[in-house]
């Protein structure tokens, strides 16, 4: 195992800034935004303890004139819509076999940077929960898993390094064969939590209380029987359970679409209701309470 490799994170939002705030710790690491950041990053810890992490900050370009800072691994912590763009910016900056670990949500983006890119790419599936606090804060909401794999598994040693350090930062990863299924099932799980609070400016764990608790349920009940006659396999304890523990491990978190709205970005919505959309359509099916939540979602 690589002593010290050298990561770059590609995002500075939310779970840019969370999983640069632990991985700092144990391998070299520079966390890319958009504008250079001198200050260190404000992190907020599951146990509200605050502690001021040094975590170099930095822009692309500033990277690119630094030959010799080149990454044996780039985490792609973008937006999912913002992705190809950074990925082409990106690619005049590294090595064009550098592995790529895409932690977007939904499931498109995935297999179009697996097409294109020349190196391996990895996909990550989260259920780390985190929400920015200013220029330098990030306060990590819910205590998540990742699984790290690839949607050829061709490259199994790579996701067992990638989750070796993940691990070694203090999160719970795992290397998972199945990447695909996992990300349907995480795209079931953003599709029933983040049009819904969104649109009621609410935290997840809000998401229990009347009247929003059968409003969730209604979206599981079609998202599930739309996956399954996709092909995806069910989560062991059922659908329901998949999501409304997500709900509770993440009560205290405002969810990416959420602060995507109150800050005034685009939102996921197409990565994350698209695909159920399309699916519905390739089975001539109705789907009223997922038509209902894309058009009441702001793109
Ligand atoms: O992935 C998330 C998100 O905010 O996008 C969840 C798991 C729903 C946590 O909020």
């Amino acid at each position: 195992m690589d002593s010290s490799p050298t990561w770059w994170i590609l995002g500075a939002g939310a779970l840019g800034r969370l999983f640069a705030a632990r991985l700092t710790t144990t391998l070299s690491l520079h966390l890319i935004g958009r504008h250079p950041a001198g200050a260190p990053l404000h992190y907020h810890a599951l146990s509200s303890e605050c502690s001021s992490v040094d975590v170099a900050r930095t822009t692309l370009s500033a990277l690119a004139s630094k030959a010799h800072v080149r990454p044996s691994l780039v985490m792609l912590a973008t937006k999912s819509y913002a992705t190809l763009t950074a990925v082409e910016e990106l690619a005049a900056h590294v090595a064009p076999q550098t592995p790529l670990l895409s932690l977007q949500n939904g499931f498109s983006i995935q297999p179009r940077l697996a097409e294109l890119w020349a190196g391996p790419v990895l996909c990550a599936s989260t259920t780390e929960a985190a929400y920015v606090e200013g220029d330098t804060g990030v306060v990590h909401a819910g205590k998540g898993t990742t699984w790290v794999g690839d949607l050829d598994n061709a490259w199994p040693t790579l996701a067992r390094d990638c989750v070796y350090w993940l691990e070694k930062a203090g999160f719970s990863a795992y290397h998972d064969t199945a990447i695909v299924q996992r990300l349907w099932h995480k795209l079931a799980i953003n599709a029933a939590i983040n049009p819904l609070v969104a649109r009621y400016r609410i935290r997840n764990g809000q998401l229990r209380d009347r009247p929003f608790r059968r409003m969730v349920d209604a979206v599981i009940d079609e998202i599930g029987s739309l996956l399954e006659e996709e092909g995806v396999v069910p989560p062991q304890a059922g659908w329901h359970t998949l999501v409304w523990e997500v709900i509770v491990a993440t009560a205290n978190n405002r969810a990416s679409m959420l602060q995507d709205v109150l800050a005034g970005r685009s939102t996921e919505r197409d990565a994350i209701l698209g695909p159920l959309l399309a699916a519905a359509k390739r089975q001539r099916r109705y789907a009223p309470t997922l038509e209902t939540l894309y058009h009441d979602t702001p793109s």
